[in-house]
C-alpha cells in the first residue's frame, strides 16, 4: 500500500482496516530503512497512528502542522510523496532529518531546535485569523519539548488569544532520557490521577456531542468542574482540555482529531504514545533508541570529546562537592550518564531549557559553588543574553563545555555549531579555548576549571586521536603552542583543524600553531610570526565571519601589521547536511583543502 501513496489525500480514501495496515507497512519501513540511514528511530516510531490520523482528518498544505523539533516526521515525509527519498535521510543532499521548508510544502515550518511548535502554530493561527481563511493550524509538541520555556510563552499568548489552534501533545514520558520537572509529573497526574478518570470520562462523552450541543456541554463541564474538580493547568491558562487518549489507537485518533477540527478556541489534546512503539528493543531501551546511527557509521574505540568531558567531570567531582554539573536534557549526549549515575547530588538535568540552565548556573556561581554547564553549541545560541547578561557581565565562576562545536554533520544545519566562536569572541571577560585533541581538552578543563571567572572549552563533535588524556596540567592563559617550525607560510589553526593543517604543511615549508585560546589571542605569537614568516593562514571550522581568523586580523590591523592573512574557514551560509568528512571537504577543512588554498 505505501508505494500507491504520493499525497496525503491518498490515505482519504482508504478504509480504518486498510490505514492500521498502512501504519503496521510503515513501522516496518522506519525499522528497516533507519538501520541502514540512521535516525531517530524510536520517535518515530511512536508517531505513526498519530501523523496518519493527522493526516486522514486533516488537508496538508492548507491546514498546516507544525512539529516540535521535527525529528519524530519520518511518517509525514512517507505520506507527503518522500517515500522515494527516505533512503537518503541525513545523507549529503538528501532529505533532512526534521522538517524542512525548502523540502516540501507539507513542512510549513522548519524546525530543529525544541519548544518553538506552539509559537509558529500560534503565528499561522493568527495569520489565517487575518486573512479570513478556514484553515487550521496544528502545533504537535512532544511532553520533552514541553519543559522549553518557549512553550510556556507560547501558551500564555494562546490562551488569550481567541485563536483556533490546536495543539497535540505527544505525551511518551520521554524526552531523549527520561523527562524531567514537575510539569512531567503533573502530566503524569493527568493521565494516572484521580484529574484523569473524572476529566477523561467527561471529556470522551463531551466529544460525542460536539459541535451541536459544544456550549452547553462546555458551560455545564465548567460547572461541574469547578464544583467538584481542580481544573488542568492548560483550561487555567485558557486553553480547553481533551484528552488523554490512546495514540495508538487509530479509530479513537480519527474520530477524536474529527470532533476537534471544527472547533475555533485554543485546544490541546493530550495524546499517550509509546516511544519505539512496535519494536521491543526500542521500546525497552526507548533512550538508546531515541537516535540510532547507521550501521556504516565509525565504531571506535577511541575516546569521543564528550566522552573525554565526562571522565573529567568524574574525576574532579571525587574531590570538588562544590562542582556542579548541568545538562539541558543532554545526559547521554553530553558523555555525562556515569558522572549522573556516581554524583546525584552534583547533577542536574533541567530539561530542554536552555536559559535556565545558564543562569540557574549563575544563581550557583553566587553562593561559591563552581557550575559547569554542558551545553551543545548549537543549543547555546538559544542561552545568548543569558550568557551575557547572567554570567559573564557578572564575571561569575561558570565553565562552559561546548559540545559539537564545528562542523556536526548528518543533522545539518540546524545542529551545526558554526558561530560559537563568533558571538562569544563578542563579550567581554570571556576566555575561550578549542582543543586539538583530548589530552588538551582535558587540560583546558582543567585551565577553565580554575580561572576566576567565566571560561569556555568549545570540542567538536567525534573522537580524538590520543588516549591517556587525563592529567592536572593546566595551560598558560592566552598561550599558543607551536606545533611545528618552517619559514614561509604560518599556519595558525584553531582547534582539532589543526590536525588536517599539520598534514597540509607536510608538503609546506610551514609553521603551525595550535591557537589553544581565541580570547585572550596569543597577540606577541601572531606578531612575531608576521614577522618572520611571508603569509599567515587562519584555519577555524567556524563561519570566518567574526572567528578566530577574524580576530587575528583585528589584531594585525591595530598594529598596522601587513603581513597577508587568509582566512579559512565555513562560509557565510547555512551548513549543508553530510558527513564530517564531506563537509570538511566541501568547505575546504580538510588537509587538500588547506593545502590548495595555501597553493593558489
Ligand atoms: C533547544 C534544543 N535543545 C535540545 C535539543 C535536543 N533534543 C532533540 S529531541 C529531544 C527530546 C524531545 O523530547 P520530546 O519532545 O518528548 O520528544 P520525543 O523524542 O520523546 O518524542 C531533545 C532534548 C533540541 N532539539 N533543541
Amino acid at each position: 500500500m505505501l508505494e500507491s501513496i504520493h499525497h496525503p489525500a491518498d490515505i482519504k480514501q482508504l478504509s480504518l482496516e486498510e490505514l492500521q495496515s498502512l501504519a503496521d507497512e510503515i513501522r516496518t519501513f522506519l525499522i528497516t530503512n533507519v538501520q541502514k540511514t540512521g535516525g531517530h528511530l524510536a520517535p518515530n516510531l511512536g508517531t505513526v497512528e498519530l501523523t496518519l490520523a493527522m493526516h486522514t482528518v486533516f488537508d496538508t498544505p492548507n491546514d498546516t502542522f507544525v512539529f516540535d523539533v521535527g525529528h519524530q516526521t519520518y511518517t509525514h515525509k512517507i505520506l507527503t510523496g518522500r517515500l522515494h527519498k527516505m533512503h537518503t535521510l541525513r545523507k549529503k543532499d538528501g532529505l533532512s532529518g526534521f522538517t524542512k521548508r525548502e523540502e516540501s510544502v507539507h513542512d510549513e515550518f522548519g524546525a530543529g531546535h525544541s519548544s518553538t511548535s506552539i509559537s509558529a502554530a500560534l503565528g499561522i493561527a493568527i495569520a489565517n485569523k487575518i486573512n479570513k481563511t478556514r484553515d487550521k493550524s496544528i502545533a504537535i509538541i512532544g511532553d520533552g519539548a514541553l519543559t522549553g520555556g518557549m512553550s510556556f510563552e507560547a501558551m500564555n499568548h494562546a490562551g488569550d488569544s481567541n485563536t483556533d489552534l490546536l495543539i497535540i501533545l505527544n505525551d511518551n514520558d520521554m524526552s531523549i532520557s527520561k523527562n524531567v520537572g514537575a510539569m512531567s509529573k503533573y502530566l503524569t497526574k493527568l493521565i494516572s490521577g484521580k484529574i484523569y478518570s473524572s476529566i477523561k470520562s467527561k471529556s470522551l462523552r463531551f466529544l460525542e456531542k460536539i459541535p451541536t450541543a459544544y456550549k452547553f456541554a462546555k458551560r455545564s463541564e465548567e460547572h461541574l468542574k469547578g464544583m467538584v474538580l481542580p481544573s488542568t493547568l492548560f483550561e487555567e491558562l485558557g486553553i480547553d482540555y481533551f484528552g488523554p487518549i490512546d495514540g495508538h489507537d487509530l479509530p479513537m485518533l480519527i474520530k477524536t482529531l474529527q470532533n476537534l477540527k471544527p472547533l475555533k478556541m485554543p485546544r490541546l489534546l493530550h495524546v499517550i504514545t509509546r516511544k519505539g512503539c512496535g519494536l521491543k528493543t526500542a521500546e525497552n531501551d526507548p533512550c538508546k533508541f531515541h537516535g540510532v546511527t547507521s550501521s556504516s557509521e565509525n565504531n571506535t574505540i577511541l575516546p569521543s570529546y564528550s566522552s573525554v568531558f565526562g571522565q573529567w567531570l568524574v574525576d574532579n567531582a571525587v574531590n570538588d562537592k562544590k562542582l556542579i554539573a548541568i545538562t539541558p536534557a543532554m545526559c547521554i549526549g553530553s558523555g555525562m550518564s556515569a558522572f549522573a549515575a556516581q554524583f546525584p547530588q552534583q547533577y542536574f538535568d533541567v530539561g530542554i531549557a536552555e536559559q535556565h540552565a545558564i543562569t540557574f548556573a549563575g544563581g550557583l556561581a553566587t553562593q561559591g559553588f563552581k557550575p559547569v554547564v554542558a551545553i551543545y553549541s548549537t543549543f547555546l545560541q538559544r542561552a545568548y543574553d543569558q550568557l551575557i547578561h547572567d554570567i559573564a557581565l557578572q564575571n561569575l565562576n561558570v565553565v562552559f563545555a561546548i559540545d559539537r562545536a564545528g562542523i556536526v554533520g548528518v543533522d545539518g544545519a540546524t545542529h551545526a555549531g558554526c558561530f560559537d566562536l563568533s558571538f562569544l569572541r563578542c563579550v567581554p571577560n570571556l576566555v575561550i579555548m578549542a582543543p586539538s585533541n583530548a589530552i588538551e581538552m582535558y587540560q583546558m578543563l582543567n585551565t577553565a576549571y580554575a580561572f576566576n571567572g567565566t571560561a569556555c572549552v568549545r570540542y567538536p563533535k567525534g573522537i580524538s586521536p590520543l588516549k591517556n588524556y587525563t592529567s592536572k596540567q593546566t595551560l598558560k592563559i592566552g598561550k599558543a603552542n607551536i606545533v611545528k617550525k618552517g619559514s614561509s607560510v604560518a599556519i595558525l589553526a584553531f582547534g582539532t583543524t589543526l590536525n588536517q593543517a599539520l598534514i597540509a604543511a607536510r608538503e609546506l615549508s610551514a609553521t603551525v600553531v595550535d591557537m589553544r585560546f581565541i580570547k585572550p589571542i596569543d597577540e606577541a605569537l601572531i606578531i612575531e610570526l608576521s614577522n618572520t614568516h611571508k603569509q599567515l593562514v587562519s584555519v577555524e571550522d567556524n563561519t570566518v565571519v567574526g572567528g578566530g581568523g577574524s580576530a587575528i586580523s583585528e589584531f594585525l590591523h591595530t598594529q598596522n601589521i601587513t603581513t597577508p592573512l587568509m582566512l579559512l574557514g565555513l562560509p557565510d551560509e547555512f551548513s549543508e547536511q553530510g558527513s564530517q568528512e564531506e563537509l570538511h571537504a566541501l568547505y575546504g577543512l580538510d588537509a587538500d583543502g588547506i593545502l590548495k588554498a595555501i597553493k593558489l
